[in-house]
């Protein structure tokens, strides 16, 4: 696509979902600062998400997790998000914090556990009837942490058997994401590990059940944007949970490590028709600020989202196939290299302006004065945190 029209036009409609949990306090198991002016309440991660909205004008949803945003009622918290001009998007499950899940959720050796963890991904989906998400998040920390400790091949039939009673209860309009993610907390062995592993549970169950890829659950070195081609094309592709990491799961802002992964990853997004709106692809970032300011951060990774499909939106498509039918080399990779290399932020600047925005999101909600009247807002009460 080289006509900037269209390319502006494919911009304007993108949507990229901010986590709820980004807002709150986060850090590592060493340490968890806190920060001034962090949300006290899920109405309040709410707020901030409806800020990155107005400044962005690309981040209309914010997906919540549960328990983190226990309420006691769900549409009136959808209601709220609307009132700020913001939706509630994914749920998130969470059988991870609990000690009964030592051992495991829906895949512990211990049927109780196993019924205790399905009854809390059923009750999020009737979470999701009430806020009118379509997108139920899973993510299992079942695994173990030394050979032999549990029945590797059992715990596949117990984790099939909680999806296909998820899967049984979902709405017509719903569907459930499954992630996958190499290792942590187990150490050894993990349930869903990798695409692979979701693919198949996914595919057994049928079209509601889709894979999510978060960009930092991979081993060094994996090729993302294959997995992405493959699973589009396999009609599997549900979304993405973004960030970007150096070692492990590092969670730091997307596009912050590794902006030509996540140009590659957008590209074979738009190649494989991921990036149209029937795709049904959700741009979901999964990200915790642990040193730098949160509203602030999730503004600079929405950003940095955008110029890398803005990047992948200008590849000359018909160059690139005509260098690969002719077997060129280096001429297909200069044209890809040519995209990636673009300065797009004029572009993008551009386009912000034609939407009614500020050119700099930053600078615009710097400007606005909204940090500085939170932190005297919520000088007191307890800060929501990462598990909060
Ligand atoms: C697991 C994960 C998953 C959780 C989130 C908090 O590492 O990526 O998506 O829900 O972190
Ligand atoms: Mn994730
Ligand atoms: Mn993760």
């Amino acid at each position: 696509m080289n006509d900037t029209g269209a390319v502006k036009e494919a911009l304007r409609r993108q949507q990229i979902e901010t986590p709820s949990w980004a807002y709150g306090n986060s850090g590592t198991r060493f340490k968890v600062f806190a920060q001034q002016g962090v949300p006290r309440t899920p109405q309040e991660k709410i707020d901030d998400a409806a800020q990155v909205h107005r400044f962005t004008g690309v981040a209309p949803r914010v997906a919540v997790h549960i328990p983190w945003d226990r309420v006691d009622d769900y549409a009136a918290l959808a209601a709220y998000a609307e009132e700020r001009g913001v939706r509630i998007g994914a749920v998130n499950t969470n059988v991870f914090q609990d000690d009964d899940y030592m051992l495991g959720s829906v895949t512990n050796p211990d049927p109780a556990v196993r019924r205790k963890a399905l009854d809390h991904l059923l009750e999020a989906v009737d979470i999701m009837d009430q806020t009118g998400s379509r997108d139920l998040k899973l993510w299992f920390s079942d695994g173990t942490n030394y050979p032999g400790q549990d029945d590797i091949r059992a715990r596949q039939d117990r984790l099939a058997e909680a999806l296909a009673a998820v899967y049984e209860r979902l709405g017509d309009d719903q569907r459930f994401l499954l992630e996958y993610k190499l290792f942590e907390p187990a150490f050894y062995m993990t349930d869903v590990p990798d695409w692979g592993a979701s693919y198949a549970h996914c595919v057994k169950l049928g079209p509601k059940a889709q894979v999510v890829v978060d960009t930092g659950h991979h081993a060094p070195g994996t090729n993302i944007e294959f997995i992405v081609a493959f699973l589009l094309r396999e009609g599997k592709l549900g979304g993405f949970d973004f960030n970007s990491r150096f070692y492990a799961d590092d969670d730091l802002m997307v596009g912050a490590a590794d902006p030509f992964q996540l140009f590659r990853i957008m590209y074979e997004v738009v190649r494989g028709g991921g990036y149209e709106p029937d795709a049904n692809v959700a741009f979901m970032l999964d990200q915790c600020h642990n040193v730098e300011p949160k509203i602030q951060g999730q503004i600079r990774s929405v950003m940095n989202v955008q110029e890398a499909t803005a990047k992948a939106l200008l590849v000359d498509r018909e160059a690139l196939a005509a260098a690969q039918a002719a077997g060129d080399v280096l001429e297909a990779n200069a044209v890809f290299m040519d995209a990636y290399n673009t300065d797009v932020r004029p572009l993008l600047a551009e386009l912000r302006e034609e939407m009614g925005l500020h050119p700099d999101p930053v600078a615009a909600y710097k400007a606005s004065g909204y940090y500085e009247r939170v932190v005297e807002e919520r000088k007191d009460g307890q800060a929501a945190g990462w598990g909060a």
